[in-house]
């Protein structure tokens, strides 16, 4: 047994090493490069806005037409004309078509059924206001608007509210180009909670180098795209920035992010893609914390420390077999094992 003993020890550690050798143990740090943040505001607020609609006995509203912006706080001031009275009645649909050929009683029905953002009704020759605030959109809306005094609509009292989208806010991002080739940072995170979308972004980038760069975005949320593939990606899904880095330069640019998520950017010079120079704008998604690094480095050290390990094995099972055995082990105190 005290002959095995060293060979027993020395095995251990070996098999110490052999399982530590290929354990990929996960190792994540901070990226060496700090994240960049963006900053958003929210846009001027358009001030109320009062428009006049005037209703005849025509049957007919003046204007039929009215154009608002998303988002926009609306006084109609509702002028009967007439000896008749009618209602200003707008449909919560957008897009809803109502069809004049309902009976007074359909027509009651629908908005009974769908609701209706404004339904005043003036009496002949009297002027009503009231207040609508139209809603956020980040696209185009319309909303039909009717008498629904029985046959009015029928005999064409209808009109039509467009709503344009309008910008939700404003947010800056920047970032550096080096001539190692990367940006710095590569990590940005743009926060734009509070506004509705599109926001418009203004993008600046400085050269910290003297190569030429681009900094070059993705329209598309999500996409990862390669070195080989890049130049068909932006030929079928133009480029939502296209910034020109002069040398020693800044550039800049806008653009429009209308939707959160992580949007690519890249180098499009030649070569530089290649080289690790692109980056990812984190909008309304936070950059991981932590970047997982390759395990090949780590492996490599735990390799490393494991042949030295078997190093002190070998040694030790040399200095073992040279001399025999072990140092004596400690007796008890009364000379028994
Ligand atoms: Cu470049």
């Amino acid at each position: 047994m005290r002959a095995a003993a060293p060979w027993f020890v020395a095995g251990l550690i070996v098999l110490t090493a052999l399982w530590a050798a290929p354990v990929a143990i996960p190792v994540s740090f901070h990226a060496g490069v700090p994240v960049g943040y963006g900053h958003a505001s929210p846009p001027i607020a358009t001030p109320p806005k009062t428009i006049r609609v005037n209703m005849t006995d025509a049957p007919a509203f003046a204007p039929s037409r009215i154009a608002v912006d998303s988002g926009a706080n609306i006084t109609f001031q509702l002028a009967n004309l007439g000896a008749y009275p009618h209602t200003f009645t707008m449909a919560r649909q957008s897009g809803a078509v109502l069809s004049p050929s309902w009976t007074p009683t359909q027509l009651d029905h629908y908005f009974a059924v769908n609701g209706s953002f404004v339904n005043v009704s003036v009496a002949p020759g009297r002027l009503s206001n009231v207040s609508w605030s139209v809603p956020v959109t980040a696209v185009p809306l319309s909303f039909e608007f009717v008498s629904v005094v029985p046959y009015q609509f029928q005999s064409g009292m209808s009109g039509l509210v467009t709503v344009t989208p309008t910008i939700g806010g404003n947010a800056t991002v920047s970032d550096n180009t080096t001539d190692a080739l990367s940006f710095v940072p590569n990590a940005i995170e743009l926060n734009t909670s509070g506004l509705h979308f599109p926001v418009n972004v203004t993008i600046s980038v400085q050269n910290l180098g003297a190569l030429v760069h681009t900094w070059t975005l993705v329209p598309q949320p999500g996409v990862n795209i390669t070195p080989q593939n890049f130049s068909n990606y932006f030929a079928v899904h133009p480029a939502l920035a296209n910034v020109q880095v002069p040398s020693s330069g800044q550039g800049t640019g806008n653009f429009l992010v209308a939707q959160s998520g992580v949007y690519e950017f890249i180098c499009e010079e030649p070569g530089h893609f290649q080289s690790g120079m692109f980056g990812f704008l984190y909008v309304n998604v936070p950059v991981p914390p932590t970047v997982t690094v390759s395990t090949a480095i780590v492996s490599a050290w735990i390799l490393a420390v494991a042949f030295g390990l078997i190093g002190i094995g070998v040694v030790l099972a040399a200095i073992v077999g040279f001399t025999g055995r072990f140092p004596k082990p400690p007796e008890n105190e009364d000379g028994h094992y």
